[in-house]
């Protein structure tokens, strides 16, 4: 299999190099090493073969953090721990300074998404660009650890990539239980989010993600992004990086389809951004993809 994760369909991306958009309004990052659109693919040849670990013929985004002559490089490598800490970094491109040229997907021209290695602390935030220098600014919550940090977005007429590189907040850093089993239910805010498919390395997975409060289901849902739902997949031991977008639905929930491709065999976390009366809230589930 290799791939990291070829979404298919409208909607998906993989993550870690955005590939070039495709579809309409699908999905912001598509995970494809290379700004090559799958659109033209089949769905899936054969799942044949995908049954060993191959190498990937595309990395898995988010692994690195330069590729294609782009690198993302943090103002400073360390960060204190606290809520609200600035944060800021550019995009070198290939000519050696601070690229300011992006496309708009999902509505932003950078979509940074910031987690403690250990699978906590998921953040997804839209930095300011200083057009006069290059410099992306925002603000974001840190405990202390090591933590990942993910540029997704699309140069103009280059492109599509997630670059992923570690800031480090220094202080006591607490122990977190390792991902172990999954997850199917989980709550956030009042909310109650179900989790259904399962995940098979190098097949599309359907998966249904399904809104509720109070025991009733939530059937107006607001877009947020332009879609939906937002699910981020990180792989545990490395955070590889996958962005699946939703399938086009006219429903506002309760349910949310996904269609994702995973890299590999092992255990993800899954991050699903919704937005309900004006707020948007982040549900996680751990999935463990199995290879058929
Ligand atoms: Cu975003």
């Amino acid at each position: 299999m290799g791939t990291l994760g070829r979404l298919t369909g409208f909607v998906l991306g993989l993550a870690v190099v955005f590939a070039a958009a495709l579809a309409a309004g699908s999905w912001w990052g598509p995970t494809l090493a290379t700004p090559v659109a799958h659109e033209d693919e089949p769905a899936h040849t054969t799942a044949a073969g995908h049954g060993d670990d191959t190498p990937a013929d595309h990395p898995p985004g988010g692994l690195m953090r330069s590729q294609d002559g782009y690198s993302l490089d943090l103002a400073a490598p360390t960060a204190e721990a606290g809520a609200d800490v600035p944060l800021s970094f550019t995009v070198t491109g290939p000519d050696g300074t601070p690229h300011t040229a992006y496309d708009v997907e999902h509505g932003k021209r950078l979509h940074l998404i910031v987690v403690r290695r250990d699978l906590t602390g998921y953040q997804h935030v839209h930095p300011r660009l200083d057009a006069a220098d290059g410099t992306w600014s925002t603000e974001v919550d840190l405990e202390p650890g090591t933590w990942r940090v993910f540029a997704d977005f699309v140069v103009t007429d280059g492109p599509a990539l997630t670059l992923g590189t570690d800031l480090t907040v220094p202080g006591r850093v607490p122990l977190v239980d390792p991902l172990d089993g999954d997850t199917t239910t989980t709550e956030v805010d009042g909310y109650t989010v179900e989790l259904a498919g399962d995940v098979v390395a190098g097949e599309d997975a359907e998966l249904t993600l399904t809104v509720s409060r109070d025991g009733r289901p939530v059937t107006d849902l607001q877009p947020y992004l332009g879609a939906y739902g937002h699910l981020v997949a990180l792989r545990d031991g490395d955070l590889a990086y996958l962005h699946v977008h939703p399938h086009e639905s006219a429903d506002a929930g309760p349910d949310i389809r996904f269609t994702a491709e995973v890299p590999s065999r092992g255990q993800y976390r899954l991050f699903l951004d919704f937005r309900h009366e004006g707020r948007v809230r982040t549900a996680s589930f751990d999935v463990t993809a199995v290879q058929r």
